[in-house]
């Protein structure tokens, strides 16, 4: 793990912040100076990684209320994922779990890129 990745807000308790900070192992495959991206753990389709920014947020709606910017440049980069994992062309799902309710587990905002497979809808 670069140490670069240090987020600028840690917390604590945070699985994704100690990602970032290096206490816990992750399989990066792309890496920017606001954002990280890595496999998922259990992964549901060929492509699954995870795509956060360094900053502490929760879920998708407070990153978007706190800083737009930091948003679009989050999406911008799962699309760069998804050209670097060879999806893009056969398309791809950007997936933001928000609140538990919605199977959110983790709450430290991340995007999932699945790719790799057919994907139905409405989802599960
Ligand atoms: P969500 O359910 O949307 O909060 O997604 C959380 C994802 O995080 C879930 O797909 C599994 C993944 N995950 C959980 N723990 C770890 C871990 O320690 N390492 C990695 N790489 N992924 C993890």
């Amino acid at each position: 793990m670069a140490e670069e990745a240090t987020t600028a807000n840690p917390v604590s308790d945070c699985l994704f912040c100690k990602i970032l900070a290096g206490e816990v192992p992750a399989t990066v495959v792309r890496e920017t100076d606001r954002t990280l991206a890595f496999r998922d753990i259990n992964p549901q389709a060929p492509t699954h990684v995870l795509v956060i920014p360094k900053e502490h947020h929760p879920n998708a709606a407070a990153l978007a209320a706190a800083d737009p910017e930091l948003t679009a440049y989050l999406l911008r980069e799962c699309g760069e994922v998804a050209r670097a994992e060879g999806v893009a062309d056969s398309g791809y799902r950007i997936v933001f779990n928000t609140g538990s309710g919605a199977g959110q587990t983790v709450f430290h905002v991340h995007a999932h890129v699945l790719g790799g497979r057919g994907f139905g809808w409405p989802p599960g």
